[in-house]
């Protein structure tokens, strides 16, 4: 039986990488930081499975993760970790930093030198292209990136790079596009909009207030992503891939397509708030997943409006419940 060590298992992605890996006979090692509010939410339904181990720990603390890494003996390491929100970064620069960039750096050092057998996946993010106007960005694409999150990621990833060429190790980064489900953070863009119309939709909410409508990203389903993660690691050689489904979409688009499922009226219930901008603004997001396609056979299944109605429908669900 392979064992995987996840950090980041209480966000979106480590809760979906959890149950594939599950699903594939692993036995998983998820590390969970300390919070005040119990913060299991996305993997309670996995709590009862005898491979999944829920462990302590933090991306700030080195001797900690050596000594997980010692205890636990994984094959496989997935570093999701990371304070993800690009708003937020320029609120907080030294703590994104510190766990971005110095997390990353004292996870691979940990790695290095407990258990360098083993293979490790980094998620990097296509924040890193920023604000170059050049697209489809690929994986030589030049990184600009325009946010105190971005820059970090710069560092992680390069020092991914850096770590795989200077000691031989398998390390593959993966430039994940926005990739987005049921489980997003309520704070993106994406789940925002749909937990907003879900409660619009059942009287509980009247406005919502948004930022630039006018921002393109390349939106992809979670749930095909980590797939994603997995087969980078079950390649011989470790390399870097863009993972995107292609297309790209304003957020005025994805706006539409909810509000037009839900049947409601954008100009009767979105006012734009001028607190929500950035300082700086990635204007356009749009990946070329060629490489991944050709060398791995990954694929996205769902696609821009697919990924709208899911999510809407799923919150509608959700919301129903907790007004119960
Ligand atoms: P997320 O939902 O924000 O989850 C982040 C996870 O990191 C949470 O489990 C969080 O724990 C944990 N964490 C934060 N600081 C930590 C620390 N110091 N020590 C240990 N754990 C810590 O993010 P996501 O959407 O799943 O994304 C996963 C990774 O992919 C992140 O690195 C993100 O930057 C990157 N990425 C995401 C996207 C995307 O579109 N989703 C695209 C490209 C790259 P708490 O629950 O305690 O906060
Ligand atoms: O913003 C605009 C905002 O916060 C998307 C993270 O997972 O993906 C994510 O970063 C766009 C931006 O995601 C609001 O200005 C308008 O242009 O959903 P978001 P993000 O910044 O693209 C990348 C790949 C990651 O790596 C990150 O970890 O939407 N926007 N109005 C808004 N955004 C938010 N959050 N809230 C608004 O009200």
């Amino acid at each position: 039986m392979k064992t995987a060590f996840i950090t980041g298992i209480t966000g979106q992605d480590g809760s979906y990488l959890a149950e594939l890996l599950l699903l594939k006979g692993y036995k998983v090692v998820a590390m969970k930081r300390r919070t005040s509010l119990i913060s299991t939410d996305r993997v309670n339904h996995l709590m009862d499975n005898k491979n999944f181990h829920m462990v302590y720990g933090n991306l700030n603390d080195s001797g900690c993760l050596h000594r997980l890494l010692i205890e636990h003996k994984p094959d496989e390491i997935y570093n999701l970790a990371a304070q993800s929100h690009v708003r937020v970064s320029f609120e907080t620069p030294e703590e994104t930093t510190e766990f971005v960039a110095m997390g990353t750096l004292r996870l691979l050092e940990a790695f290095r030198n407990t258990c360098p057998k083993a293979r490790f996946y980094q998620a990097s993010s296509s924040e890193m292209f920023g604000d170059n106007p050049e697209h489809p960005q690929r994986e030589t694409t030049r990184l600009t990136p325009a946010s105190p999150y971005a820059c970090a990621k710069v560092y992680a990833h390069n020092l991914c790079r850096n770590y795989r060429e200077s000691y031989g190790l398998h390390i593959s980064s993966g430039i994940l596009f926005n990739h987005e489900s049921p489980r997003r953070g309520e704070t993106f863009v994406t789940r925002k909009i749909t937990l907003a119309a879900a409660r619009i939709k059942l009287g509980l909410q009247d406005k919502l207030y948004l930022g630039n409508l006018d921002a393109k990203r390349d939106w992809g389903f979670a749930g095909d992503y980590v797939a994603a993660m997995w087969m980078m690691l079950q390649q011989d050689t470790p390399d870097d891939y863009v993972v995107a489904t292609g297309e790209t979409h304003s957020v005025k688009e994805f706006l539409d397509a909810v509000f037009e499922h839900a049947e409601l009226d954008v100009n009767e219930h979105v006012e734009i708030s001028e607190r929500l901008f950035r300082p700086h603004e990635v204007p356009l997001l749009l990946g070329d997943p060629s490489k991944a396609e050709q060398a791995m056979g990954w694929k996205p299944k769902v696609k821009f409006s697919g990924l709208a109605k899911m999510m809407y429908e799923a919150d509608l669900e959700f919301v129903r419940k907790e007004s119960v």
